[in-house]
């Protein structure tokens, strides 16, 4: 069972553990004393700022300190907290925050808010306006939610609704398989406005670990004396192909796109341990993991979840599962009658084990047969110079759709081989008409590259 936490888990572990280290901000190390005293102080400023239980406040930005601080004091404060993507158009800004009843707005560097949002006060970490006032919701009545905006391929994101109490459930999953315990420490290694970058909080905060904040360039350099870090598969390609020596890594946590067995087999030379993880927003990270080995699955459900497959596609329900989607006051279920969220992912269970077929919705048709674009990513991926593929659609007057390639490639790939190479390793209807390498402008932003500016991108090419 989950441990059960008293107080919120960083008053819980100030009083049981004051001196002990909560979090290292780039080199200076926080005890957990420091940290609620810290937390205390500006929940009473936010306080005096109006927030009250149950107002939503967004939180835009990437990670600061500020912004890990305003995040758990605005818990503590019984708010509904919205972490942002600072690259967020304004225009879905304007559209999104009304119907996600957003009272207040943060942000790490100025900028204004849609009409209706106030902004919150500014702040450093290092002077925190020292208040007597305390402005704390009681943990045991669960009025705090965060809210995790999907990346869905089309339409508005929506708005995933976790308690912390939901985010700890998750962690406990993870690390009842993945050894992690006080003294540890795992870098923030990836954005608080994506479940990935929550996942790593509610786990340190879980067993009261060590949590790292720095800034993320060179990823080799804030990695310095971790024992923890999630990454996304094009991080640690980086990591490796940079240098990986001299890392204090035990385990990696891998997730948010297919995983090439490549990838693990070279940062495990390299010394490096790594999980590979499936896991989603609705989920609050990750729900099934494996130590890497010679296959490409994701293992099986960690404890507490359930998994099924009906019609090829993944269904899950169980521990970390959101309570629903937020929107214009209201929380809308998100899975069946049943508890079953249906993920849209298509998998198969093969030898015992769950892999990931690809996205339901990214299949399309050529002449009539059906191509998954990830089948043929897969494949690219096993080139040696390729780091990431993106099979996308494009119109065609004989066959109605074919497949390009995106690719994102070391120096010294010739994209005119790719054709021979792929002989014998694809069906030939599944063959890329042609491959662009991908450009820097849709490699920003989120964790994800987004399919659907991709396919954008490719039908405005002469
Ligand atoms: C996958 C996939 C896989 C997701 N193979 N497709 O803490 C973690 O678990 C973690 C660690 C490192 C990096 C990322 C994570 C995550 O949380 C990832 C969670 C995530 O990506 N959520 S999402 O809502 O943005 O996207 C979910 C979708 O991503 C899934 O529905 C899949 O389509 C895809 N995905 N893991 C292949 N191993």
């Amino acid at each position: 069972d989950c441990p059960e936490f008293d107080d919120w888990p960083w008053q819980q572990w100030a009083k049981q553990r004051p001196d002990a280290t909560a979090l290292i901000r780039e080199q200076r190390s926080v005890s957990w004393q420091q940290l609620a005293d810290e937390l205390n102080a500006l929940s009473a400023v936010f306080y005096r700022d109006g927030v009250r239980k149950g107002n939503g406040v967004a939180l835009r930005g990437k990670n600061s300190p500020e912004q890990l601080l305003a995040y758990l004091a605005l818990l503590q404060l019984g708010a509904r907290v919205l972490p942002l993507n600072p690259q967020l158009p304004i225009s879905l800004q304007i559209q999104l925050l009304p119907m996600l009843n957003i009272d207040y707005g943060w942000c790490a560097q100025q900028g204004s808010w849609p009409p209706g949002v106030k902004p919150l006060s500014e702040f450093c970490w290092e002077n925190i306006p020292e208040s007597d006032a305390i402005a704390t919701a009681s943990w045991s009545d669960q009025p705090a939610l965060t809210m995790t905006l999907t990346s869905g391929s089309s339409g508005l994101p929506k708005a995933a609704v976790h308690t912390p109490q939901i985010h700890l459930a998750n962690a406990h999953g993870l690390l009842q398989r993945m050894q992690f315990e006080a003294g540890d420490s795992w870098l923030l290694s990836l954005p608080l406005f994506h479940v990935s970058g929550q996942g790593v909080l509610w786990r340190w905060l879980l067993k009261g670990a060590i949590l790292v904040q720095r800034h993320m360039h060179p990823l080799s350099a804030a990695l310095s004396g971790c024992t923890h870090a999630s990454l996304v598969p094009t991080q640690l390609w980086r990591l490796l192909e940079h240098d990986a020596n001299s890392l204090s890594l035990k385990q990696v946590l891998l997730g948010g796109a297919a995983i090439p067995v490549e990838l693990t087999e070279r940062a495990q030379q390299a010394g490096i341990g790594c999980w590979c993880g499936y896991g989603m927003t609705e989920m609050a990270s990750t729900t099934c993991a494996k130590p890497a080995d010679e296959t490409s699955g994701v293992g099986l459900p960690l404890p507490g979840r359930e998994l099924r497959i009906v019609e090829h596609e993944i269904w899950l329900r169980g521990s970390g599962q959101a309570l629903g989607y937020w929107l214009n006051g209201d929380i809308r279920p998100l899975c069946d009658e049943q508890g079953w969220f249906h993920t849209r992912d298509r998998g198969e269970m093969r030898d015992g084990e769950l892999y990931i077929v690809g996205r339901l919705d990214n299949l399309f048709f050529s002449a009539g047969e059906g191509i998954q674009p990830e089948d043929i990513e897969r494949v690219l991926v096993g080139h040696p110079l390729i780091e990431q593929a993106f099979v996308v659609p494009v119109a065609s007057q004989e066959f109605g759709q074919r497949p390009v390639a995106v690719i994102d490639a070391l120096p010294g790939l010739e994209l005119d081989k790719l054709t021979g190479w792929l002989e014998g390793k694809v069906a030939s209807f599944q063959k890329p008409d042609f491959y662009y390498l991908l450009p820097e402008h849709l490699q920003s932003g989120g964790i994800k590259i987004s399919r659907q500016a991709l396919k954008e991108w490719v039908t405005g090419l002469p």
